[in-house]
């Protein structure tokens, strides 16, 4: 018994000498590239060539067909800061790589990317509840989405594996909890995972209809980074996803106001672990598939508060899900007439919507702005409210387009 608990000692010290940790990523092209190039010992699985559908031409809703050449890779665990840091700053394309727990989970995720459906997954589209919708509509106030970015801003940072960024998911489930009290068929919880820290926040409002089993998710991430990913690094994230944490929240408050019982039951998440490739996300959409659990419908807010452009609501195609898009531009066309929407293209595996597609779901991704002006901000310690004018009015946009998208998918 002594002896085998030195061995492990010994092991354990001696681990890190012998072989870095392996990871197994799936990652778009250009970053491909880049990992070939100078990751030395990365190796390469499986390629796979995914069709997207991505804008004619930049903002158009017209859409012409495209392929993304995505690649499942084996990587050392020392590649992913650096991995993550290059493609932020050099590709300026978002997001660029997704983590998974096994070799096997990174084939079955490329293979699975298209972006179909299972049919039987696929809900009607009616938009046919405006009373509910627009009596919620009603309620929503900007000042205090901004008070909850402005608490989540206050955290020394939201990393995945540090006590700030545990302290952030305790500080948020016990809001959430104290926004739905005395509410039976509203829940929170909190969702460990496997490997770090930080839990993912959820809050299930029970659906009261025959079709109660059919799931609703909105999600935002709750997690934070910038720069060396210290655990004491100032990390802010108040666009990056502070914005979207904030508009979920403002959702459930609204919810709770109207004692909101839907059909269908309806599941806000704030992730875990989302700068990291995805991580929290990828263990939550994984569990659902695995249980066969049937999610009709996933809405991805990763920033809302920066306002890149003059059209307001950015559709992203790629990686998403195009009959669900349609409904979501539908729905801000009957209710947020004042607004414009645009269309661009994200990129492979840029939120945590990516982890939902990759498991046969369908998810939309409204964003903040065009590819070309978003927010330069992000994952620096200037993500602060100051960046967009210590105002919510843009992230409000998103909370009502969040709110309907809830309401008549929660309906049905
Ligand atoms: C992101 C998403 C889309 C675009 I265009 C630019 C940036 C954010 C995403 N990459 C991220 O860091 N999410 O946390
Ligand atoms: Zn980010």
């Amino acid at each position: 018994m002594r002896r085998t608990l030195i061995t492990t000692a010994l092991a354990l010290a001696c681990s890190p000498l012998l072989a870095a940790e392996t990871a197994w990523i799936t990652v778009g092209d250009a970053a491909w590239r880049l990992i070939a190039t100078e990751a030395a010992g990365a190796r390469l699985l499986s390629s796979r060539d995914v069709i997207v559908d991505v804008p004619a031409t930049r903002g158009s809703a017209a859409l012409v067909r495209a392929i993304d050449r995505v690649h499942a890779v084996q990587i050392d665990t020392d590649w992913l800061p650096r991995l993550s840091a290059r493609v932020h700053e050099e590709l300026r394309r978002c997001g660029g790589f997704v983590r998974h727990d096994s070799p096997a989970e990174a084939l079955a995720v490329l293979h699975r990317l298209q972006g179909t459906v299972e049919p039987a997954l696929a809900p009607g589209y009616a938009i046919d509840d405006a009373a509910e919708v627009n009596a919620s509509l009603a309620l929503t106030q900007d000042s205090r989405i901004l008070a909850t970015i402005q608490r989540l801003s206050d955290f020394q940072n939201r990393l995945y594996n540090s006590s700030h960024g545990v302290a952030a998911s305790d500080w948020l489930a016990g809001e959430w909890r104290s926004i739905v009290v005395g509410r039976s068929w509203m829940k929170v919880s909190q969702v460990r995972h496997a490997g770090w820290p930080q839990k993912s926040v959820k809050l299930v409002i029970q659906g009261s209809g025959p079709n109660a089993a059919e799931t609703v998710v909105l999600g935002a991430h709750l997690d934070s980074t910038a720069g060396s990913g210290s655990s004491e690094v100032r990390a802010p994230g108040a666009d990056d996803d502070a914005s979207g944490v904030a508009a979920l929240t403002e959702v459930i408050r609204v919810f709770a106001e109207r004692n909101y019982r839907p059909q269908r039951t309806i599941e806000l998440i704030a992730y875990a672990a989302e700068e990291v490739g995805l991580r929290g996300s990828q263990q939550i959409a994984k569990k659902y598939q695995r249980a066969g659990k049937p999610v009709v419908g996933v809405l991805q807010l990763d920033m809302t508060a920066f306002q890149g452009d003059a059209t307001d609501l950015w559709i992203f195609t790629d990686y998403t899900n195009a009959a669900q898009n349609q409904f979501v531009a539908d729905l801000a066309a009957a209710y947020l007439p004042l607004l414009s929407v645009g269309y661009d293209r994200c990129g492979y595996g840029c939120s945590d919507h990516a982890s939902w597609t990759g498991r046969g779901y369908a998810a939309s991704f409204p964003f903040e702005a065009s590819f070309a002006h978003s927010n330069h901000a992000i994952h620096t310690a200037s993500d602060t409210t100051a960046t967009f004018g210590s105002q919510a009015t843009h992230a409000l946009k998103f909370t009502q387009l969040a709110l309907a998208y809830a309401v008549e998918l929660g309906s049905d």
